[in-house]
């Protein structure tokens, strides 16, 4: 059976977990505590290096990178569930929104949250104990921004990460008020791996996105939610202990 290692349904873990429950496919989910830093264990980076979420392991096969999965899902697994337009100018259109999300929305959107959550989980540490986890961070770029997280993010980077996000929003509501789904006609893996980081916002950044800033992302997110994979998949979440099998 697959086996899916993830923080659960949030921001890029949430890409192939609603993509499994869209189509329907068993699998086993792993949950990671994020706040423990299993993530950063030795069982852990034996399945991923980079030490971090998601994995998929497939058999003797193990698929990284959250966008990368849902695609392999869509085709290795097909179901009567279709997450991918049949022409190549669709797809195409799908991996333009695709790629957006991957290497720029939702990189302003963490670097904020990183900014409000993940330094309160260090800060209480002494600097030995924090040293001693830093060590345990394979990729250099994350060891960075753990340090700033713990430090304070520098504020001009900050207000350039909000006005990322602003611009973001904007973006996604434009196309939205005269789309149904990003792409023209079908709900795909596009709105999938975009819903994983817009969803919340409505909370989290509700200055910027509402009914009256951006009516249309809160009808395409009031619309994803509603969805029959996105209930169940939040109701198996609540129902599941946290920590990973291994
Ligand atoms: N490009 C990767 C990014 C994965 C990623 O940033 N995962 C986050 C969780 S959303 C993570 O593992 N963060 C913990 C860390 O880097 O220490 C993907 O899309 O899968």
């Amino acid at each position: 059976m697959l086996k899916l290692y993830s923080f659960g349904p949030a921001a890029n873990s949430m890409k192939p977990l609603l993509t499994l429950f869209e189509k329907g496919v068993p699998f086993e989910a792993n949950r990671l505590d994020p706040a423990k830093m299993e993530h950063h264990s030795d069982w852990f980076k034996a399945i991923n290096p980079r030490g971090q979420v998601p994995a998929l392991v497939d058999g003797d096969k193990v698929v990284t990178e959250s966008t990368v999965i849902c695609e392999y899902l869509e085709d290795e697994y097909p179901t009567e569930v279709v997450l991918r337009p049949a022409d190549s100018f669709g797809r195409a259109q799908m991996r333009v929104w695709t790629k957006w999300v991957d290497e720029y929305f939702c990189w302003c959107v963490s670097t904020i949250g990183w900014h409000r959550y993940v330094g309160k989980m260090v800060q209480n540490l002494s600097d030995a104990e924090f040293e001693e986890k830093v060590k345990a961070i394979p990729v250099v770029e994350q060891q960075i921004k753990w340090r700033r997280a713990r430090e304070g993010f520098p504020q001009d980077m900050l207000d350039e990460e909000m006005r990322k996000i602003a611009y973001s929003v904007r973006r996604l509501d434009d196309h939205l008020a005269d789309h149904e789904w990003l792409v023209e006609g079908q709900y795909t893996l596009a709105d999938i791996c975009n819903f994983a980081i817009a969803n919340g916002m409505q909370i989290g950044f509700a200055d910027l996105v509402n009914k009256e800033e951006t009516p249309h992302l809160v009808r395409w997110i009031d619309q994803i939610a509603a969805r029959p994979a996105v209930k169940t998949m939040y109701e198996r979440v609540e129902l599941e202990n946290l920590g990973a099998r291994r």
